[in-house]
């Protein structure tokens, strides 16, 4: 299996041009702010209804839905962990999501995905230790997923994934 391809870039993840674009819910699913509402906002409203659907989501895990009027076929839903010190567990919760994430896009034939920096908003997540964990835990996975891209909201996680990706372990 060929290693993903992994870029970074700055920009708004719905507007990438890609399979799937990965938003950071809630357990939910019920859409709320940050990227999850930048989501919900461009799919439009029948989004909320294929949310609603699922049922929710645990923390770690990922589920898919159809894009609506994104430019992505799909949206992978995933629920990042909130971070309350980082001993309880969210760095494996953080990768998890990545993985599952990657795993869901594989069930579905999907070639090209956009992340977000999941939890690094509400969920106060690390910036640099998440940018580590997106990068390494995409690096290490076994996927048919061909294209991964990391899209950081503001510089300063674009220099992040840089820098992670800059470091070849
Ligand atoms: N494109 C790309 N990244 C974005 C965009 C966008 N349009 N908008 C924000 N970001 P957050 P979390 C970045 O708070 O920490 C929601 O209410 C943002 O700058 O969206 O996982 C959910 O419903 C940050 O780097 O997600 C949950 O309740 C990153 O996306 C909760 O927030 C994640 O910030 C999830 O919190």
């Amino acid at each position: 299996m060929a290693e993903v391809r992994l870029e970074a870039t700055q920009g708004d993840i719905t507007r990438q041009r890609v399979d799937a674009i990965v938003n950071a819910a809630n357990s939910s699913l019920l859409g709320g702010g940050g990227v999850d509402g930048a989501i919900h906002r461009a799919a439009g409203r029948e989004l909320l209804e294929a949310c609603r659907q699922l049922g929710g989501c645990p923390t770690g895990e990922a589920r898919a839905t159809a894009g609506f009027r994104l430019p992505a076929r799909w949206v992978i839903h995933t629920v990042g962990p909130v971070w309350s010190g980082g001993k309880r567990g969210e760095p494996e919760l953080l990768a998890s999501c990545y993985r599952r994430s990657l795993e869901v896009a594989d069930e579905l034939g999907i070639r090209s995905v956009a992340f977000p920096a999941i939890s690094t908003g509400a969920y106060g997540f690390p910036g640099q230790l998440a940018a580590e964990i997106a990068v390494n835990t995409v690096r290490s996975a076994n996927t048919e997923v061909e294209l991964v891209r990391l899209v950081a909201f503001d510089a300063e996680t674009f220099v992040l994934y840089r820098k992670a990706l800059d470091n070849r372990s």
